[in-house]
């Protein structure tokens, strides 16, 4: 039996069935490659749903995380340690606010911003508790806690996990007169993704996000900008708001924050939000540690020091055009920004998870989202020749 074999049987006996994984068994990651345990080499085109924009095992990021292991991991926010301050300078500066709460997961993120939201609601604009209102989008992926998951759209999310966390309103993505529609008096936020990954890499019309921003100025609502995969780069941009000049009130970011190598997760927003929380009314065990905080710092300089949204800008649309280049009876079209593409195989041609398999067979991993959208989202540390390596053998898959 393969090593392969060996701990898929393993992994099979004692893991919960939450996931159904290519079967590739990985060893070892470096930059945009990874190696199974039989040694197969594969570049990944996932990274790790965009928590890997530094690729794998950057150096800068794992000396910083080795050298600050040295000298102190964890606190708790009982206590002060050296690290947090400086992490959180860097990303309020990086961000243009005033604060930043430092947290692990994205839905740890999430959570956070419907509570600033919610209790800015109630004592700066005076909505009456318990009845504050937060929009949401038809495709949305925020996490998955139950008060998250209460608002998806997608069946399976919520499935068996009621009942849910009244005071969500969902409406179509990339509709403004169904957001116009939807603000009550009692409207405090509107959370929405700046291009929805799970929901098949969805890119809202031109101008959507301008439109929404000023909507929420001037109903006195909060955008609240979930940047956790489309942020730090991804888009080709800093943050994917960028695009159309956007500042949201709150930006949730995560995954690459984390630089690749530890969970890392935040809000940042301007004092007249943050102000809302006082000593004790949120937070958690790892929030803020100073590992995470140190990986954070080197995080976000390989991001500004490599220049990666710009680069992203470049070879995005590089590997885009190329891809729509290629004459495949199987593809409907090709959709994205930046280093956040979406392949959509028409239904005559199968699943995209059938030429995710093809694909693992040339050397690609690849995930499909959606049924239909096989989504290329590889570290943007990939260089020009390794996109032109994929793409020789995407073409195959396609021609196939
Ligand atoms: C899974 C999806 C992606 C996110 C956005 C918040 C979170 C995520 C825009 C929560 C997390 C991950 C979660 C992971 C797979 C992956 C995913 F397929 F689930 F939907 F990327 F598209 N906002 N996305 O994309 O962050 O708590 O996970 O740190 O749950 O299967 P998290």
């Amino acid at each position: 039996m393969s090593k392969t074999q060996e701990i898929l049987r393993q992994t099979e006996s004692y893991s919960a069935s939450n996931y159904h994984p290519l079967d590739v068994v990985l060893s070892k990651g470096e930059g945009v490659w990874v190696w199974d345990v039989d040694g197969n080499k594969y570049m990944d085109m996932l990274a790790a749903y965009s928590a890997l924009n530094q690729g794998h095992r950057h150096p800068k990021i794992l000396a910083a995380m080795i050298e600050q292991a040295e000298r102190i991991t964890l606190t708790s926010r009982a206590f002060h340690n050296d690290r947090m301050g400086e992490f959180l300078e860097k990303l309020c500066k990086l961000a243009g606010k005033d604060k930043a709460l430092p947290m692990n997961t994205g839905a740890e993120a999430v959570e956070t911003a419907i509570k600033a939201a919610r209790k800015w609601g109630y004592k700066i604009k005076g909505v009456a508790e318990d009845k504050a209102e937060i929009i949401t989008c038809r495709g949305n992926f925020h996490g998955r806690t139950t008060t998250i998951v209460g608002f998806s759209t997608e069946a399976q999310y919520r499935d068996g996990f009621g009942p849910f966390t009244p005071g969500f309103v969902t409406i179509p993505y990339g509709d403004i007169s169904a957001l116009k529609q939807a603000i009550t008096p009692n409207t405090v936020g509107f959370l929405v993704e700046p291009l929805q990954g799970e929901g098949g890499v969805i890119v809202p019309p031109e101008g959507y996000l301008k439109e929404a921003a000023i909507l929420c100025k001037e109903h006195n609502i909060l955008l609240l900008a979930d940047e956790i995969q489309t942020g730090l780069g991804r888009t080709g941009k800093m943050f994917c708001c960028d695009h159309e000049g956007v500042v949201p009130d709150i930006y949730i970011l995560g995954k690459a924050l984390g630089g690749g190598v530890y969970p890392v997760s935040a809000i940042c927003c301007n004092d007249d939000i943050m102000g809302v929380f006082h000593p004790g009314d949120h937070g958690s065990t790892f929030g803020g540690n100073p590992l995470g905080s140190a990986v954070g710092i080197a995080a976000l300089d390989v991001i500004i020091e490599e220049k990666l949204p710009e680069k992203t800008a470049e070879l995005g649309s590089y590997f885009a055009d190329e891809l729509r280049k290629i004459d495949s009876p199987h593809v409907d079209h090709v959709r994205g920004k930046g280093l956040m593409i979406g392949v959509v195989i028409k239904e005559s041609s199968g699943t995209a998870r059938s030429f995710c398999e093809k694909l693992r067979e040339e050397g690609i991993l690849a995930k499909e989202t959606h049924h239909q959208v096989i989504r290329f989202a590889p570290p943007l540390v990939i260089t020009a020749e390794e996109i032109d390596w994929a793409l020789e053998r995407i073409k195959k898959v396609l021609l196939s």
